[in-house]
């Protein structure tokens, strides 16, 4: 099934080629949701791979033994996306592939290597830019077992630095992207303070049996800032230079809009969540140099401090924004001091406002809902706050129904809420690039279906169709793969 869509229509058609000739569009992917293979060639147990043998954790039971097969399956894959059109591809390096046992004094896995040569090769071959993350959340087991993976910042970064130095070395001569960190706030928050993802710690006991979410997330994420901006400090001094290429970082980010908008209390609550969520990272890497003061009011000594040698090693240490973004909540604030256990700036996070409006279409996921204005605004508050050339890193949702037997009729692969989804989202990110907001690529999450972290295969982020029950992990096209084909050639430029 083929779909083409065309734009002449208002408002569509005088958005036609307001992005740059050279703006990156096409899918990102991470190799714990879809290479499968996880303990072949060599391998390392990655903490993913140690959770979903882990009974109760996973939503569905599943675990990602084979996912989408992709490690198998890569150059069929990377056919299908070159049928889209994408000129770039964003996937992540499982680190436990490369270094099984993860350590700056373990042996290097050649076969692993092999795979992602084989991989950039093969993109490459096709005009297709490869965006390389080296940390998707597979952190390798052993670290965790050796010191406690990210809570020993000293132990670790020599650790994650060597992983990094050897990917720049093998794959850099075709890597000219590169992504230290996927969202450290989402890898901390769901690892360390809900304990609902690996390496499954918390204060809460029912769930976790170790673990202290007032101050574990915290530390974790002083070591992902601290040993992001090594490596950086690596790529710069070492290869930079020859190899001509640009690193940085990936932040998640939800917008908030106050509950109130009329209650000063809600409107300063939305400011202090936005700070909460992304100017955790983002003021020490992008803007003051530091945590944002709401933070520190709240937190503490519970919130490291930096060492002037962290400071300045930090600040500045990331080439461009790297941007996941997907919904947006209201916020109320919360009267009292806050819980030992909150991360949210002492707020409520709400479906629906004080006037009764809802914050958008549910999908298939709990937390997500379309907002594409909230996705506008957030644009301009990133931009506004530190100027730096955006990469929209990740974007996309599930739709209610998708997860039906193969084959899938065509009523679920024609996906006219992810359609949707997509048009209204780009339309926003348009018109902040016609603002002057400076946003150099957009990836949509995701290329197929695959394994969605703790809730397992059934919540389908795909733009491609997965028949998971099929030996061949069959791949059934969404229209929504086609739509953004043609709406990016409506809104490149083609010079
Ligand atoms: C991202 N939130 O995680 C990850 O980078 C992907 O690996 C993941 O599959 C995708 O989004 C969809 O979940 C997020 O609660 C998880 O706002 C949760 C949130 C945001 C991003």
């Amino acid at each position: 099934m083929t779909w083409a869509h065309t734009f002449e229509s208002s408002p569509d058609a005088n958005l036609r080629g307001t992005l740059r000739p050279d703006f990156h569009w096409g899918f990102a992917t991470a190799a714990a949701q879809i290479e499968g293979a996880w303990n072949k060639d060599g391998k390392g147990e990655s903490i993913w791979d140690k959770f979903c043998h882990t009974r109760g954790k996973v939503k569905d039971g599943s675990t990602n033994e084979d996912a989408t097969r992709a490690y198998d399956l890569f150059k069929q894959d990377v056919a299908l996306m070159k049928s889209f059109g994408v000129s770039a591809y964003r996937f992540s390096l499982a680190w436990s592939r490369i270094i099984p046992l993860g350590g700056a004094e373990d042996p290097v896995n050649e076969k692993g290597v092999a795979y992602y040569n084989n991989l950039i090769d093969e993109l490459v071959a096709n005009g297709i830019t490869p965006f390389v993350t080296l940390f998707h959340w597979d952190t390798p087991q052993n670290l965790e077992d050796r010191y406690g993976g990210m809570l020993n910042q000293e132990r670790y970064t020599p650790d994650f630095v060597r992983y990094a130095r050897l990917c720049f070395e093998r794959f850099g001569d075709r890597v000219k992207h590169w992504i230290t960190y996927n969202e450290p706030g989402v890898y901390t928050l769901a690892g360390y303070a809900a304990g609902v993802h690996a390496p499954a710690r918390s204060s809460f006991r029912e769930r976790n049996a170790e673990g202290d979410s007032s101050t574990e997330t915290f530390t974790v994420a002083h070591t992902e800032l601290v040993s992001h901006a090594h490596a950086v400090k690596v790529y710069r001094e070492e290869f930079k230079e020859k190899q001509g290429g640009q690193i940085g970082i990936t932040l998640h980010g939800n917008f908030s809009e106050p509950w109130d908008a009329n209650d000063p209390q809600d409107v300063e609550a939305a400011q202090r969540a936005r700070e909460f969520e992304i100017a955790w990272f983002a003021d020490p890497i992008y803007g003051s140099g530091d945590y944002p003061q709401s933070m520190r009011e709240q937190l503490g000594d519970r919130l490291p401090s930096f060492t002037d040698e962290e400071r300045a090693l930090v600040k500045g240490s990331s080439d461009f924004y790297g941007m996941n973004t997907y919904t947006t909540f209201f916020v109320r604030h919360l009267d009292g001091p806050a819980d030992i256990n909150d991360h949210l700036g002492n707020v409520e996070k709400l479906d629906t406002n004080s006037d009764d409006k809802s914050r958008g279409a549910e999908s298939d996921t709990y937390w997500l809902r379309t907002a594409p204005e909230g996705f506008g605004k957030l644009l301009r508050w990133i931009w506004d706050r530190y100027h730096v050339p955006i990469f929209m890193t990740e974007n996309g949702t599930t739709a209610k129904g998708e997860h039906v037997k193969a084959p899938p009729p065509e009523s679920i692969l024609d996906d006219k809420f992810r359609v949707e989804y997509f048009h209204s989202y780009l339309r926003e990110l348009t018109c902040a690039v016609l603002d002057g907001v400076d946003i150099r690529s957009y990836f949509a999450w995701t290329f197929t279906d695959n394994w969605e972290w703790a809730a397992g295969y059934e919540d389908r982020f795909g733009c491609t169709w997965i028949d998971f029950e099929s030996e061949e992990k069959t791949r059934y096209p969404k229209r929504s793969s086609y739509f953004l084909r043609d709406y990016f050639g409506h809104l490149i430029r083609k010079n």
